[in-house]
């Protein structure tokens, strides 16, 4: 029998993903990394999730786009993705925005981003780049999504996920036609139109973009030259071929990954801090929306080698304990009271403490007495003894803290630093 050639199109990919913006709507969160690089979900990074739904689909060259507060990004790519083996052809290359093609110093905009390492991924030898924004939540198997670009031979498919139509107005905005391709892009519009016959929903852009290499390379090159472009796709790259050639939608749901538990397609941009606050506790519900013990979808990320959480009760018999909560290693319960919160790694609370709905980043230290809900705790913060967040949004302010629209309470290390020398 004749053997069969390896025809899976995830071969023949690269992953490319975008991770240079500000992210700005984290605040103090992002003053020292970029949102790819902030903590998600007790182990991971945001940007693992990209990456690993990139490994899980079998695309074995990735190349990340970095420029903004890179620092904590890239050492996180070097520690955990560096299994990859060069000699096996699978590879995470980051690439900083350093002045390859043209004459600028930064990226542009998130074409340049790809443009200024045109000679890279020409050494890459592939057939077909697929590109990702290094800041959202979601399990999707791209190899679908390739095949649907090659059988319907697009210049570009789009990734979509219908929104509620308000929602729109941050994400690029498009009409479909009955085959599926897309006859008008709008980016991010003031006024959102809605899908026929749905006039509250809106059918936006994910900012996933699979192109055939050959084709995206003459288009970046003309784009290159173009003096009025913002070299951006979605200001510029989409809208030109949605009015000249042929883009087609993706529908998320046709290759959003589920373990089962998941009852919806899980998508979340964890662009605020009331969206990263909720998007963290709600893996802590029964069922939670997003599965991250699906073994068969695994996030892959850098895991440091700590010993487990412990629990323990205080010298007056104090119980320490934690319920409807993640706990991740390293973690030390000592006589304090957990409740629907998450805890990364290496964190510590001290007797009497109380955590309600709290989303605790590594190594955070509660001191005694301390009574935290609905807050997110940065890095390294150490809580002095008895202080109280979230319970009233005027001391929180005062105490020099941030607090959210929706009330969520941002405690960073600089904030308690400043609040400590008030004391
Ligand atoms: P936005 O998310 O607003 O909209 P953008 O700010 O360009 O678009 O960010 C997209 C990704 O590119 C992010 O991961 C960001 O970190 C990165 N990035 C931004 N500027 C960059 C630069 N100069 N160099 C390298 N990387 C950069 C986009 C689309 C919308 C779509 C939404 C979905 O433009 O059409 O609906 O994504 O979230
Ligand atoms: P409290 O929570 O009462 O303020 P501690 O922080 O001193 O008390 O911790 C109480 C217990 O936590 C210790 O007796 C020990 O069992 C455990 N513990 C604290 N630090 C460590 C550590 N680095 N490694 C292992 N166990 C520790």
């Amino acid at each position: 029998m004749k053997p069969t050639p390896n025809t899976r199109l995830s071969n023949r990919a690269l992953a490319f993903v975008l991770a240079g913006g500000r992210g700005s709507r984290l605040k103090e969160l992002t003053d020292n990394r970029a949102k790819p690089a902030v903590y998600f979900g007790g182990k991971t990074r945001i940007v693992d999730f990209a990456l690993s739904n990139a490994l899980n689909s079998g695309i074995r060259k990735m190349a990340i786009a970095t420029q903004y507060k890179a620092h904590s990004l890239i050492r996180h790519c070097q520690r955990g993705w560096g299994f990859l083996r060069a000699e096996r052809n699978e590879f995470l290359d980051i690439l900083p925005a350093s002045q390859r093609m043209g004459e600028s110093k930064w990226y542009l905009g998130t074409a340049d981003a790809v443009t200024q390492n045109i000679d890279i991924i020409d050494s890459y030898d592939i057939d077909y780049i697929v590109i990702l924004a290094g800041d959202h939540i979601y399990k999707m198997d791209y190899e679908v999504m390739l095949q649907q670009h090659v059988d319907t031979n697009a210049d570009v498919t789009i990734g979509c996920l219908t929104v509620p139509r308000m929602e729109a107005t941050a994400f690029g905005v498009m009409h479909v036609d009955a085959s599926g391709q897309i006859t008008d892009f709008l980016e991010k519009p003031a006024d959102p139109p809605s899908i026929p016959g749905k006039p509250d929903h809106a059918l936006a852009s994910m900012g996933i973009y699979i192109f055939t290499w050959s084709f995206l390379r003459t288009r970046l090159l003309a784009d290159m030259a173009d003096d009025n472009s913002s070299h951006d796709f979605g200001h510029d790259i989409i809208p030109s071929i949605v009015k000249g050639g042929k883009a087609m939608a993706h529908r998320f749901e046709d290759s959003c990954v589920t373990s089962g538990l998941e009852t919806e397609p899980y998508w979340r941009d964890v662009g605020t801090i009331d969206a990263f606050w909720q998007a963290n506790i709600d893996l802590t519900q029964f069922t939670p929306p997003l599965d991250l013990y699906d073994t068969t979808w695994p996030i892959w990320t850098y895991a440091e080698s700590v010993p487990p959480a412990k629990f323990i009760h205080n010298e007056d018999g104090r119980r320490g304990y934690a319920v409807s909560s993640m706990v991740s290693g390293n973690c030390i319960i000592s006589g304090s009271e957990v409740s629907e919160s998450l805890l990364f790694t290496g964190v510590r609370t001290h007797s009497y403490a109380k955590l309600n709905r709290v989303v605790a980043l590594p190594d955070v230290r509660v001191g005694r007495h301390a009574d935290l809900r609905n807050c997110v705790i940065d890095r390294g913060v150490q809580i002095p003894q008895g202080l109280v967040v979230g319970q009233d949004a005027d001391t929180d302010r005062a105490n020099g803290f941030r607090v959210s629209e929706n009330g969520i309470v941002l405690v960073t290390k600089a904030m308690i630093d400043t609040y400590a020398a008030k004391a």
